[in-house]
């Protein structure tokens, strides 16, 4: 098997989750295996899809399991099949209690079918129950597998979770989740990529809004997310003769390392942006344009970019890059970082042949999010004293993690001043 391209693991957990992980993995198996029959047709790569990457869907509703793509073996159902109501504590409990299965279904579709991951992506909502209670739990099964087993070199390994926040309307329950997700998940990634579907909402034209279910607002969403974390999937992979510019495991490691200044993972977001090409076949416009208009106006939430610690730049298009337009955007981009006391951006650039756009994609690391200051505001308002929450039947929360809101919200308002 050819296993230059660097192996991927993602999961996605509870609806929100498993929806974005199904996107991902449809433009696997179609767009991404398109361009490796390609690259197998020109003798660069025996490289299937299969060979590489690997998704596990988990939930706790088994109408929102059977409605994804991920094929049967590949999805996880725990609990009574019903969903468990937007409680993550309980959800918690519930993937504490079937540590056994989780782990299994993990190690089948991965190192059972010869996928040792570099690249692993954990994805979920923060504002339900099931997808934000599990994914601290699931994170730990997934160091479990890959490097207390010593599958995988830690230093090579990179985990990232992509975290997806409420809408404005969604208030009380749903903010608190999503800063108990947060505060759980963080300690367990290398970086938590914020996803804001408030944000793209306010993107999605008024007459669109007016005229659209629920449904087709997420699958909107979802292409969105999907359009920003689709380059982190393909940058390794053997696609084209120009390969010796891959963005790999270790590069975004790092990326996130230097940023980090706690226990806690590393907040990150993604900007993206892309142009259309020339009869050339250069990007019509300038690639530091590009990069300014994704850091600007392409973020996946509200960022201060010029606070960022750190940041890895994507580049794909159908040619490389004019190496002085490159030189141009990366040193504007590193000279913009820590409040213009300049950064380091790492860079890799993925030749697509049948693409007829340029696109860039940056990972801001350590970047300042205007929302989530805003979520802590008001959690700190909801909840107001060291109140417990409400007792649940079953399923004690463990007792490492704080149970009271207060507490919680307190230690996390801290932990990001210090950020
Ligand atoms: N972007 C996006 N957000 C979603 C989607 N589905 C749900 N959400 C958001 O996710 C949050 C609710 O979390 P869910 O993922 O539905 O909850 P869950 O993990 O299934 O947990 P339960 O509470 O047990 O159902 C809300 O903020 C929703 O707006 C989706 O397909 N795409
Ligand atoms: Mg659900």
């Amino acid at each position: 098997m050819d296993v230059s391209g660097s192996q991927i693991f993602a999961m996605g957990l509870g609806q929100g989750g498993t929806r974005v992980l199904d996107a991902v993995a449809e433009f696997q198996r179609s767009t991404v295996s398109q361009m490796l029959t390609f690259a197998r047709s020109m003798g660069i790569s025996t490289l299937r899809v299969d060979d590489y990457f690997s998704s596990v869907a988990l939930n706790t509703n088994i109408r929102d399991l059977n409605i994804l793509h991920i094929p049967e073996e590949s999805r996880i159902l725990i609990g009574g099949g019903k969903g468990c109501g937007g409680n993550p504590e309980y959800c918690k409990g519930i993937a504490n209690a079937n540590r056994d299965l989780i782990r299994n279904t993990i190690t089948v579709n991965t190192l059972g079918r010869g996928i040792m991951p570099h690249f692993c992506f954990i994805v979920t909502s923060l504002g339900g129950g099931s997808g934000c209670g599990c994914s601290p739990v699931a994170a730990d099964i997934i160091d479990e597998v890959f490097i207390q087993r010593h599958v995988v070199n830690p230093n090579d390994f990179v985990k990232i979770g992509i975290g997806l926040l409420p809408f404005g309307y969604e208030s009380g329950r749903y903010e608190e989740n999503a800063l108990w997700g947060m505060k759980n998940l963080l300690p367990r990634l290398d970086g938590l990529i914020i996803a804001d579907n408030e944000w793209f909402y306010e993107r999605i034209p008024t007459q669109v809004r007016g005229r659209v279910g629920i449904n087709e607002i997420f699958d909107q969403i979802n292409r969105e997310i999907l359009k920003q974390i689709k380059l982190l999937t393909i940058s390794g992979l053997p696609i084209s003769q120009e390969q010796d510019l891959v963005m790999d495991s270790t590069d975004l490691k790092n990326t996130i390392l230097e940023a980090k200044t706690s226990d806690y993972g590393v907040l990150c977001c993604l900007g993206r942006a892309e142009s259309p090409v020339d009869a050339e076949g250069n990007s019509r416009s300038s690639l530091t344009n590009l990069v300014q208009m994704a850091v600007l106006q392409g973020t996946t939430t509200q960022a201060v970019y010029t606070s960022a610690r750190s940041a890895a730049l994507i580049v794909a298009g159908p040619s490389s890059p004019k190496v002085s337009e490159l030189h141009e955007a990366i040193s504007w981009l590193g000279s913009q970082l820590n409040d213009g006391a300049g950064g380091t951006v790492r860079w890799g650039n993925a030749v697509i042949s049948s693409y007829d756009r340029f696109e860039v994609v940056i990972l801001l690391a350590g970047v300042e999010m205007p929302r989530i200051k805003d979520l802590i505001t008001r959690v700190k308002a909801m909840t107001g004293s060291n109140e417990p929450r409400e007792e649940q039947p079953s399923y004690e929360p463990p007792p490492d993690e704080p149970t009271s809101q207060g507490e919680w919200a307190d230690q996390f308002q801290q932990w990001s001043q210090n950020q």
